[in-house]
């Protein structure tokens, strides 16, 4: 296993390299170039300047998180083949620096979703938090609320520029119905798999989240199911998963260690996080610590190391703690500690028995 962390680039973080190297065990930076459009060509300066701050610290660019999937190729439009074939002009480029996973979702309009980004904990820090009734009918409200509150950071996924053309995105993907997205995940890989082989660079798609429709718009990857017909729909080593345990694990239904141990061979980069169920239905995110939640991530660190999982991991969403300003979710503090913690979990493991 090789631990990461995410790091949003220069002028677009809170955290810096220089404070990432002091966590123990981090061998790769997960980037990206996030003022890049879905469609837009990464070109080769663009990704040589990151290359160079990374080179300076001595971590890898192995992971690319993301690279977004065009609105046409998951709505299916006929614009989509001009799209792919950017993205694959994007896969050539980095493969020059050595990128090995490229990190994706095929969610329709949103990314990630949560109702309050800065839920008070109790403790006096706050976490990212999910409250089922307020995923009903205002989209509008929800991306005007994220975007507030995400300040002078965009948020991957909530870029303004698309968040302003909300219901025009609505209306495109009304015709769009879950076998359709289905489709148009296949399309879209079977067209790109020759060039992931060309390039040695694994399609690690990102699972729903939450894993449940919202808005009324589909949403594919929300359980073991759908994750089965996803590795067979395409059956390719580089046709692979992100497996995100706090996406899946805000389904109780959901046992992510099960995944993990059918999957195993399949998953390219792996984030860890913990999700607390509510008997309504709402979560809230929480601590590493296996007991500070219901992921069951001390399962899920066993099921990886069993496998003999020798991809990449990194912490996922942290608390804002001590007082920090970031990222939602993204602050150094906390995901420092979960890095501790899941690393304590994995060295015992190496080197006790058990
Ligand atoms: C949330 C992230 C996701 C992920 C994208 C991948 O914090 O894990 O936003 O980066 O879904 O495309």
């Amino acid at each position: 296993m090789q631990m990461t962390f995410r790091w949003y680039g220069e002028g677009n973080d809170s955290v810096t390299l220089d404070q990432i190297r002091q966590i123990p065990g981090v061998e790769g930076i997960v980037w990206a170039l996030h003022d890049k459009q879905p469609g837009e060509v990464w070109e080769k300066d663009e990704i040589a300047r990151v290359k160079k701050q990374l080179d300076q610290y001595g971590f890898n660019m192995d992971v690319v998180e993301s690279v977004n999937v065009h609105d046409d190729i998951k709505i299916g439009l006929p614009t989509r083949d001009k799209h792919i074939e950017n993205y694959c002009k994007t896969l050539k480029n980095l493969k020059e620096f050595g990128v090995k996973v490229v990190c994706y979702n095929f969610m329709p309009v949103f990314d990630w979703t949560r109702t309050d980004l800065f839920h008070p904990v109790g403790d006096g820090s706050t976490a990212l938090f999910y409250e089922k009734n307020k995923i009903i009918d205002d989209p509008q409200k929800m991306a005007e609320y994220i975007l507030e509150k995400c300040g002078d950071y965009t948020m991957p996924g909530w870029e303004p520029e698309r968040m302003s053309k909300l219901q025009e995105l609505f209306d495109a993907y009304k015709p769009v119905t879950k076998e359709k997205l289905w489709d148009n995940l296949k399309y879209f890989l079977e067209a790109i798999m020759p060039t992931c082989h060309e390039c040695d660079i694994k399609m690690a798609i990102h699972p729903d989240d939450p894993p449940w429709d919202i808005f009324g718009l589909p949403r594919l990857l929300v359980n073991e199911e759908a994750i089965d017909r996803f590795v067979k729909m395409v059956d390719d080593p580089y046709n692979a998963l992100t497996l995100c345990s706090g996406s899946l694990g805000a389904d109780p239904n959901n046992n992510v260690a099960d995944i993990v141990r059918k999957h195993c061979s399949r998953i390219a980069f792996a984030h860890v996080r913990n999700v607390k169920h509510f008997d309504n239905g709402d979560f809230s995110e929480a601590s590493h610590r296996d007991c500070d939640g219901d992921t069951g991530i001390l399962d899920i660190m066993k099921a990886y190391h069993d496998c003999g999982f020798d991809g990449y991991m990194r912490p996922d969403h942290g608390r804002h703690i001590w007082g920090e300003k970031c990222r939602p979710g993204y602050g150094l503090y906390d995901r420092a500690l979960g890095i501790m913690y899941l690393l304590g979990i994995w060295d015992s493991l190496e080197k006790f028995d058990i």
